[in-house]
């Protein structure tokens, strides 16, 4: 019997070595496998096929799409995709996602708290690929009882502002300023990100509430959350679009750049860096840099320069080209 081939099928979610795939826009899921040569590819890369990836293969003979038969042999040139630290000391890398058209970052008004320094490295390499970010301050309903939250909630609304990105204030609990934000996600492939326990699953089920995803409260002992969700998962969204729901992660893995590059991906920095004495100023001390002007003028957020900074000094094994 002869080999029936499929092409560009979009890879929703990954559990072992089973994948789940469907030809957007249809929403028809199909399993399938690995090819022996795909799996053997992987390189610095600990899953060689991410959610969000466009692919290509064959259903095996006797088998159809209903019945688990389908290989994958090729993946599509990707678009742009997102990269995790590896929890191994193998310095791999991890795909979150690939080819989305948003990322949002979610963050938590009250608990748990976002370190500034993850959200500008999530920022960066959503800058370096163009692919749009927006921030999501959810729980924003707590700040009603816990006031003493509400200059955190300030803080994050105003860098970001200030840094030139939407900053989007909702409540998966209360549903308010959900429907602008279903605006927002109609018609494309949003990732939801961010660390444990901000509300990403709940965003998804208020945006949605036919997905009825798993979501847990956080440990109030630590105010962090429960890792509840542990697969990356693309959903349809009734009001149009489709949504990636991913485990909180600890740290983002920086894509190569050059140091001078760095600064090109913090939007802010850039636009101020026009007016350097060096062209190759770095911003971290030269004689007439108009960065360290602007942050000492309170123009650019004290938070980013020194987030920029970090990842200047940090560029986790080596990832600058010299
Ligand atoms: N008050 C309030 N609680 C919320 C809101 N959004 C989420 N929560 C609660 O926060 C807790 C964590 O929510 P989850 O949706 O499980 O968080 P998550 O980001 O998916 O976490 P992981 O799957 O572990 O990465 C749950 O108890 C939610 O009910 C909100 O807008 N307001
Ligand atoms: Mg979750
Ligand atoms: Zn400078």
């Amino acid at each position: 019997m002869e080999q029936q081939h499929f092409q560009n099928a979009t890879v929703i979610k990954q559990t072992g070595s089973l994948y789940r795939l469907t030809f957007l826009p249809r929403w028809e899921p199909f399993t399938a496998i690995l090819s022996g040569r795909l799996r053997l590819e992987k390189g610095k890369l600990t899953n060689p096929v991410a959610v969000g990836d466009r692919v290509n293969g064959f259903w095996q003979p006797g088998g159809n799409h209903r019945k688990e038969k389908a290989v994958i042999t090729q993946i599509n040139p990707r678009v742009n995709y997102l990269i995790r630290k590896s929890v191994n000391l193998s310095r791999q890398a991890h795909i979150i996602a690939a080819n989305i058209d948003r990322a949002c970052v979610i963050l938590s008004a009250t608990e748990p708290k976002t370190p500034f320094p993850f959200i500008d490295r999530f920022l960066v390499t959503c800058q370096a690929y163009s692919v749009p970010a927006t921030i999501i301050l959810n729980k924003t309903d707590q700040l009603e009882w816990a006031p003493q939250y509400r200059s955190q909630a300030g803080q994050y609304r105003d860098v970001y502002q200030r840094a030139g990105y939407t900053v989007m204030e909702v409540s998966a609990r209360t549903g308010a300023g959900i429907e602008p934000l279903s605006e927002l996600l109609k018609g494309k492939i949003s990732l939801l990100s961010g660390i444990s326990g901000v509300g990403k699953s709940a965003l998804a089920n208020r945006l949605d509430p036919k997905l009825k995803l798993k979501t847990a409260p956080i440990s109030l002992a630590h105010m962090t959350g429960k890792h509840t969700t542990t697969y990356y998962e693309m959903h349809p969204l009734g009001t149009g679009g489709y949504i990636i729901d991913s485990p909180g992660i600890k740290g983002f893995g920086l894509l190569e750049m050059t140091k001078e590059e760095l600064s090109h991906y913090f939007p802010e920095i850039f636009a101020a860096s026009a007016s350097c004495r060096f062209n190759s100023c770095l911003h971290a001390g030269e004689p007439d840099c108009a960065v360290r002007d602007a942050v000492e003028e309170g123009l650019i957020p004290a938070e980013r320069y020194d987030s920029y900074l970090k990842m200047l000094e940090d560029p986790e094994g080596g990832k600058y080209r010299t």
